[in-house]
């Protein structure tokens, strides 16, 4: 391979390095699991959380005692598993957050849902606290900043961007100057 190759593939490298180490998996009613046993506050557990993109969702079962369904608002409410959005059963269902917004998922099984067995994963369309790395959206958000200290606080926001691109890539560049000279 060529430089240009291997610098590319390098990048790329860094790319889905960076990307998987931002993910965090969440196991619902972590040691518990997914269960109607010792009255879980699901939705106690949840609020603990700091659900965001990219993050797998786990529900961990006996299949031969509980499933889990995708529903809607309403029908968690309810508890109505009729016509769920989809239906996972396999005992250790993986679900990867991919969108903002409440994901509402219930056990089908009569009597679960009203016992508790529900969890409502809201994923908040806000990084205040999170790390400067973050989704570019967030960054391009207007901060408030006071006005003695940056007169024209529209170009912090690029800057920002542009800053922590050139930190990858400088990264990546040293190590990769590094694995040739070797
Ligand atoms: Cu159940």
């Amino acid at each position: 391979m060529g430089f240009v190759e291997r610098s590319v593939v390098f990048l790329m490298v860094m790319m889905v390095a960076i990307k998987v180490s931002n993910a965090a998996v969440h196991k619902v009613g972590d040691s518990s699991g997914w269960t109607i046993i010792g009255s879980i506050d699901y939705k106690k557990w949840a609020a603990t959380k700091n659900f965001q993109i990219g993050d797998t969702i786990v529900f961990e079962y006996n299949s031969q005692f509980h499933n889990v369904m995708r529903v809607t608002h309403a029908m968690y409410k309810s508890c109505n598993g009729s016509s769920p959005l989809t239906t996972f059963s396999t005992g250790k269902d993986s679900i990867k957050i991919t969108n903002y917004g409440h994901h509402f998922f219930l056990c089908g099984i009569p009597g679960h849902c009203q016992a508790g067995q529900k969890v409502d994963i809201n994923v908040l369309n806000v990084s205040a606290s999170a790390a400067p790395t973050k989704s570019p959206s967030a960054l391009a958000s207007p901060v408030p900043v006071a006005s003695t200290q940056a007169p024209s606080p529209n170009n912090a926001s690029p800057l920002i961007v542009a800053k922590g691109a050139f930190g990858i890539i400088g990264l990546a560049m040293t190590v990769l100057v590094f694995s040739i000279s070797t």
